[in-house]
């Protein structure tokens, strides 16, 4: 029975694996979603902010609203490359099985598109925004064109809105289980752990868990008016005011931040300011690469390239270096 069960497990994966492996698609790997487009490879994450903020979907997704997908270029090639992005209803027919050769067979390809993002070359991320109007079957494709035109890749990965069936999932994940169990059967294992639990009996403590809980400072909620606001660094001895450029602040606009460096009342001149960034809830970073491109003024430092692409809790670590002592600012800001 067992080995009945292994072997049915082996045939579905082989069936699946085909059709990811062999033309790019979406898998999971180690709780990471991955995306292969040919041998270039990126993390790919679908949100839905409006619903569930901080859930992240690899392919499905519960419902048709606004979804994000993110995909974090893991390949030098993928930097470099023309990405585009497509999603059309998936009028195959061959549904989880649907190929690149299914779309190039599809006759009218334009009708059956629900959202197509013209090629762009990004440095770390792509992100992309649709609005889901209907429930049902979806193809997803990221095409990738490296060095011009040279070459062309391509990952293909069905996907359905609003979970209208369960999928393969479920089947494994109790295959899966059931050769576990089987595994401890074998190997004893269950045995000389009962026998151990027995051995340590009353002895055995609690685990004391310590939870660390922050207050995040919702700095995009506050008021309109309120554009700058005061931060203390880490060690106390900076002061640093940011007034952001666009404010309040809206998901995917390109803006710039000011920041005003104080120490004990006086500007902190001649500054070396990194920013990094990112979503800890989602585990991704900024999708740009923010930079201080001027000191503007004794100690008025121009943040370029602020962008943030979803709703949800992000924070910004702005690190000041001066005279070799490094300390940091970490900005929390709910959009
Ligand atoms: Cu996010």
């Amino acid at each position: 029975m067992m080995l009945l069960a292994f072997r049915v497990f082996l045939v579905v994966l082989l069936m699946l694996s085909q059709n990811v492996f062999a033309h790019g698609g979406v898998v999971e790997e180690e709780d990471l979603c991955v995306i292969k487009v040919n041998y270039l490879r990126g993390h790919f994450k679908i949100y839905q902010p409006l619903i569930d903020g901080h859930q992240q979907y690899c392919e499905d997704l519960p419902s048709a609203t606004e979804s994000v997908f993110v995909m974090e270029y893991l390949h030098d090639g993928l930097r470099r490359a023309a990405v585009d992005f497509r999603i059309i209803h998936d009028v195959t027919g061959k549904g989880r099985f649907a190929r690149w050769e299914d779309v190039l067979a599809i006759d009218d390809l334009d009708s059956a598109t629900v959202f197509y993002q013209e090629p762009s070359v990004e440095p770390d991320v792509l992100t992309v925004m649709h609005d889901f109007v209907e429930e049902g079957d979806y193809i997803g494709i990221v095409t990738a064109n490296v060095d011009g035109d040279a070459q062309i890749y391509r990952a293909v990965f069905p996907f359905e809105v609003g979970f209208t069936g369960v999928g393969y999932w479920p089947l494994i994940i109790v295959l899966l289980i059931a050769i576990q169990i089987q595994y401890l059967l074998m190997s004893g294992r269950i045995r000389r752990w009962r026998q151990r639990q027995q051995d340590r009996n009353a002895t055995s403590s609690m685990v004391p868990v310590l939870l660390l809980l922050s207050v995040p400072v919702v700095w995009a909620d506050a008021p309109a008016a309120e554009a700058e606001r005061v931060w203390t660094s880490e060690s106390g001895a900076y002061e640093v005011s940011i007034e952001s450029s666009l404010h309040p602040i809206e998901i995917n606009r390109m803006h710039f931040w000011v920041l005003r460096i104080k120490a004990s009342g006086e500007p902190v001149t001649g500054a070396t300011i990194t920013v990094e960034g990112g979503m800890p809830e989602h585990d991704h970073g900024l999708p740009t690469r923010p930079r201080v491109t001027a000191e503007t003024g004794p100690g008025e430092y121009r943040l370029e390239g602020m962008r943030f692409h979803m709703s949800g809790a992000w924070e910004v670590s702005i690190s000041i270096e001066v005279a070799g002592k490094t300390d940091a600012v970490v900005v929390a800001l709910t959009l």
